[in-house]
């Protein structure tokens, strides 16, 4: 058995001479990423200890969890932004992930009193206020009405909320980690609605959460009866108690402090409730001293995540460049990336699904020759909307704010690979 295997790594390692790759048309060309094949390599001469041993049985991993080797790729969180850890945010990994799937356990979390763990068959939904039929639902009442299946990003407002006054976080996991991306099953919250019946003068619905905070916030009512979900799975499971289980709201493209987690009630009623969460927090301070308020719909936004502060370049010649791309008002059309700080533009290449309010995700397959860049993108989204650079967003908005920053983001790549935050001035 095990002289078998040597001789076929024999003659795989023959089969892989320089010549027969140029002979099988593999040519190591400039700009190929392959490994130099004419020095012998032991991990491909030698058996390997994971060749000889028996690797673990299916009764060692009943629910399983990524490689050992992957321990780095993390939520994490900047300790001195916030004075609890219970009403925090940590961030989304976004420069270790590819494709569009933000995977479960790497959703960034928002809290506001900490992670309430509810057991779901003590769990509640209520709907009271401006309503024919007053209704309190159990979550298998709710598993029975007609689900449906929806990805979409959820993104908070202060999302690159440090970077109003320039560039300050190291890392596209800080500057644009409050964003995530998954796979909802759940109920159209209009199911429940015609079911309690809105009087005529319901205008405004007030989401609550069953959490330490019971965060709470005014969602007009069109909204509620378009595309808003009473959502219990993520990714085709149950919903991670970090992200409202057993019931979460899912308010598509909006910001994310209106996806009330733990939902345990919803009021109808006549005019908004001028809830903390809409009055001192997630209003948008202008440079006038007005501030704007209702700001619900998320902008498009793109950034690069590789090259970026946390995912330096390693080799000259071919490289992927790649990035995230989304729009609350729609689908991404286009996305533009230059390479050098926004004098030349060049399409980027969407590769995946384009799905309404969902991240799209972008790549440009180039050379690098070791020559410094400034790495930016832009997002173009089906209203013809684009993305803003930073100057521009000031312009009309000061500095004030914390919220809604959907400007241009640029990264310094030097010629020793590393890149940083900056800002063109
Ligand atoms: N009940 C409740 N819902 C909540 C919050 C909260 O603290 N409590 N935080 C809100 C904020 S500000 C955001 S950005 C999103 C974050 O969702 P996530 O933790 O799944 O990323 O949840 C929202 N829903
Ligand atoms: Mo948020």
């Amino acid at each position: 058995m095990r002289d078998k295997s040597r001789a076929d790594l024999v003659n795989r390692r023959r089969f892989l001479s320089a010549a027969s790759l140029a002979g099988a048309g593999i040519a190591m060309t400039r700009g190929a990423s392959a490994t130099d094949t004419t020095k012998p390599d032991p991990l491909i001469t030698e058996v390997q200890d994971w060749q000889r041993y028996l690797g673990d049985g299916v009764d060692k991993r009943p629910y399983g969890s990524p490689s050992k080797f992957e321990k780095n790729v993390i939520r994490r969180d900047v300790s001195w932004l916030t004075a609890s850890a219970e009403s925090s945010v940590n961030f989304t990994p976004l420069h270790e992930l590819d494709g569009i799937i933000t995977p479960s356990g790497l959703c960034f979390e928002r809290h506001h009193g900490g992670v309430a763990e509810i057991d779901p068959a003590k769990h509640r939904l209520m709907i009271n206020g401006l309503v024919e039929k007053p209704l309190v639902f159990t979550m298998d009442d709710i598993k029975r009405m007609p689900r449906t299946n929806r990805i979409y990003f959820l993104e908070c407002a202060a999302n690159s909320g440090m970077e109003w006054r320039g560039a300050q976080l190291n890392g596209c996991q800080f500057t644009h980690g409050m964003v995530h991306n998954v796979m909802y099953t759940g109920v159209p919250l209009k199911v429940v609605l015609d079911e309690a019946g809105l009087r005529p003068n319901a205008k405004w619905l007030m989401l609550e959460g069953g959490d330490a905070s019971g965060m709470n916030r005014s969602l007009p009512v069109e909204k509620g009866l378009s595309d808003v979900l009473l959502a219990f799975a993520m990714n085709g499971e149950a919903l991670r108690p970090e992200q409202g289980y057993p019931l979460r709201a899912v308010i598509p493209g909006w910001e994310g402090n209106l996806w009330v987690k733990w939902l345990r009630r919803i009021e109808v009623g006549d005019q908004p409730w001028q809830t903390r969460e809409e009055t001192s927090k997630y209003t948008d301070l202008l440079a006038d001293g007005r501030s704007r308020k209702h700001t619900f719909i998320m902008d498009a936004k793109s950034v690069v995540t590789s090259p970026s502060p946390q995912a330096p370049l390693k080799y000259k010649g071919r490289n992927v460049l790649s990035g995230f791309a989304w729009s609350g008002r729609g689908t991404i059309q286009r996305v533009d990336v230059s390479l050098d700080g926004g004098r030349n533009w060049q399409t980027a290449r969407i590769d995946g699904p384009v799905l309404d309010k969902s991240l799209t995700r972008f790549y440009v397959d180039f050379d690098w020759n070791g020559e410094e860049l400034m790495v930016q993108s832009r997002a173009i989204d089906s209203t013809g909307y684009v993305q803003p650079t930073k100057d521009e967003l000031r312009k009309v908005r000061g500095v004030n704010s914390i919220y809604h920053n959907n400007g241009i983001q640029t990264w310094l790549v030097h010629r020793n690979g590393d890149s940083e935050n900056v800002e063109l001035g």
